[in-house]
């Protein structure tokens, strides 16, 4: 083999625990020029069946099962044996050997972790040995699209998976439309986060974090959530729908048992058509600009008929489309939704969330760059976001430094000044925008 300084000299990994405490696997990646990257997986907790598999040990002794000791054997044996010599800077090639190594359609040999972890790793490497930021080196991968900072999406209120299901829908979050710039945005969905905490703490409800740094009142009705996110956005001295939206994430393929949408804390039990008139109906109602997984995860055609009812709202498929080309192509094929959001561990390599998102733009669809409730340190999808020109992000509250880690990343590279904040642009022709809802 000729020499060659960006060829793959070590790959390592191991286990680390990750913001619930969990076990997760970071990899890192030497060059034969030292050049190193390192690179941690995350979490998620209402999971999309269709989405990778991440390899867990399933030894009840350690760690309540969820070790992670075979995928970072993994990592350190048969992936390591296998990219040893290639070329990091050939992302894609990396990517096609870890998943003809893996050998199944869901990485579940090898563990989607494990690979991940790989792919990632392997990109800051490259990185690193090219001179770039890593948001200009993944861009470098992206034929030609324009980088740009994202609109965030933050989690303000949280239910479901991520707060003891004390709320049925998951999240409700604020999108700061009227920002003109990244740190402004910033600075606004920080005073809402301290407005909503103050009227909930004033009312009697508890002030502690979810899991994604959100606030978890446990309302009963969706509506008392959605009043409270409004008067947050006034008592913050911001115009509802105007300064600030609102975006709400059902994760309804957790509320779907035996056929039924099963609202617990409503005491509700909904057929599709039920669920989508009912969420179109709190469409109506209140300044919300984006829905994420109003329905279940293969429940097709009430995903049609609901995208078809809410003319000008960002419809987002995250279960739906668990960031997977083929899935998004079938989205498109029946105008299920507008919107995909975009999860590196959904997918398990660069390359393929990369091809996801393209498929999504050519369709005209929006992207957002998502981080998992399980989260780690590391700020990968900050620099995706900005590489791929995602248009927006979502990372949780603007709590907890696992989140905080990501938000302040896309402050150091706010100061690349030629890098434009796409705001309000970002959610895409779709969506109703700086549009007063009442
Ligand atoms: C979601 C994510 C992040 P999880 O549903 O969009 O909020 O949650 O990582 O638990 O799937
Ligand atoms: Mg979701």
């Amino acid at each position: 083999m000729t020499y060659k300084a960006s060829r793959i000299a070590r790959v390592h990994a191991r286990q680390i625990l990750d913001s619930r405490g969990r076990p997760t696997v970071e990899a890192e990646v030497e060059l034969v020029d030292g050049s190193f990257g390192r690179s941690c997986v995350p979490s998620g907790a209402s999971t999309g069946r269709h989405e990778a598999i991440e390899l867990r040990d399933h030894n009840t002794s350690q760690y309540d099962g969820l070790g992670v000791g075979q995928a970072v054997n993994n990592v350190r044996s048969e992936i390591a044996d296998r990219l040893l010599g290639e070329d990091a800077l050939d992302q894609r090639q990396i990517d096609r050997l870890l998943i003809s190594l893996d050998g199944s359609a869901n990485l579940s040999r090898l563990g989607a972790n494990a690979v991940l972890a790989t792919s990632m790793a392997v990109c800051r490497a490259a990185a690193v040995h090219s001179h770039n930021p890593l948001y200009r080196y993944i861009n470098s991968l992206c034929r030609g699209r324009p980088m740009s900072l994202p609109l965030p999406m933050v989690n303000i209120l949280s239910g479901g998976a991520h707060a003891g299901r004390g709320m049925d829908l998951q999240d409700f979050l604020a999108i700061p439309v009227g920002a003109s710039s990244y740190s402004e945005a910033l600075e606004m969905i920080s005073r809402v986060r301290v407005s909503a905490t103050r009227l909930l703490a004033d009312r009697g409800y508890s002030v502690l974090l979810a899991d994604e740094g959100g606030l978890s009142p446990g309302f009963k009705h969706a509506h008392e959530a959605l009043d409270l996110m409004v008067q947050s956005f006034e008592a913050a001295g911001l115009v509802p729908g105007q300064d600030m939206a609102i975006a709400i994430d059902v994760a309804a393929s957790e509320l779907f048992v035996n056929g039924r949408y099963e609202l617990v804390r409503h005491g509700f039990q909904f057929s599709g058509e039920e669920m989508a008139s009912f969420i179109t109906e709190c469409v109506r109602r209140y300044p919300i600009i984006s829905v994420e997984d109003a329905l279940e995860q293969d429940d097709w055609l009430n995903w049609q008929t609901f995208t078809a009812s809410v003319p000008g709202v960002q419809v987002i498929g995250d279960d739906l489309f668990v960031t997977n080309q083929k899935r998004i192509t079938m989205g498109i094929e029946c105008s299920a939704a507008n919107g995909v959001l975009i999860k590196v561990n959904q997918n398990g390599t660069l390359s393929g969330t990369l091809d996801a998102m393209e498929t999504a733009w050519r369709a005209g669809y929006t992207t957002v760059v998502s981080a998992r409730s399980g989260e780690t340190e590391d700020t990968f999808i900050a620099d995706l976001a900005v590489g791929t020109g995602a248009g927006q992000i979502k990372i949780g509250s603007v709590r907890s430094s696992e989140r905080l880690a990501k938000y302040n990343q896309l402050l150091r590279i706010e100061e690349d000044q030629s890098l434009e904040f796409i705001g309000a642009a970002g959610l895409g022709r779709n969506t109703r925008q700086n549009v007063a809802c009442n």
